[in-house]
């Protein structure tokens, strides 16, 4: 059974971490989401990724935040891809987080996405287009999604436009 696996550091990192399961949900994508932290719970994290891979895990997606390692431990668990997101929060509000997550060094990649609920989005597209490499009706749906995005931004317009 392929699907896409969420682990974030804290139970914290909900509140964003939900719109990311909403978008596999949107999408009928099989996902499971965990909380496992790697400072907190490393045997914990270093369990789930196996665990995960041996169940059909294709893409794992990694929420943390703070000095946020999640994302690079599961990248050093695993070959498969990992999406890091980074979380709000700290003395740096999320900065912080956002370079210990894209700071990866050369041969261990995180694809890194935007900070707040756009990331979480975009973690959850990403890890779909990973799975739409081999899923047909997926790359279907995701294409159909372009369409109906692009449509929204001209009705969005004719609501308030004006042209001369
Ligand atoms: C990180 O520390 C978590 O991912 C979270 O974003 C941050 C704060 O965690 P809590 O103290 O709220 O549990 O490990």
């Amino acid at each position: 059974m392929n699907f896409v696996s969420i682990i974030m550091g804290s139970k914290s990192d909900y509140e964003i971490m939900k719109h990311c399961a909403d978008t596999l949900e949107k999408f009928d994508v099989k996902y499971e989401i965990v909380i496992s932290s790697a400072h907190r719970s490393p045997e914990r994290t270093k369990n789930y990724i196996k665990e995960a891979e041996e169940k059909g895990a294709v893409t794992f997606i990694a929420a943390a935040g703070m000095a946020a390692h999640l994302a690079g431990a599961l990248a050093a668990g695993t070959t498969k891809p990992v999406i890091g997101v980074p979380m709000k929060g700290g003395a740096m509000d999320g900065m912080d987080a956002m370079l210990s997550t894209v700071q990866m060094p050369a041969g261990m990649p995180v694809g890194t996405v935007a900070l707040g609920r756009s990331g979480a989005v975009n973690a959850a597209y990403f890890a779909m287009q990973i799975l739409a490499i081999t899923d047909k009706e997926l790359a279907i749906k995701i294409k159909e999604d372009r369409l109906v995005q692009a449509k929204k931004v001209e009705t969005d317009s004719k609501t308030i436009e004006v042209i001369l």
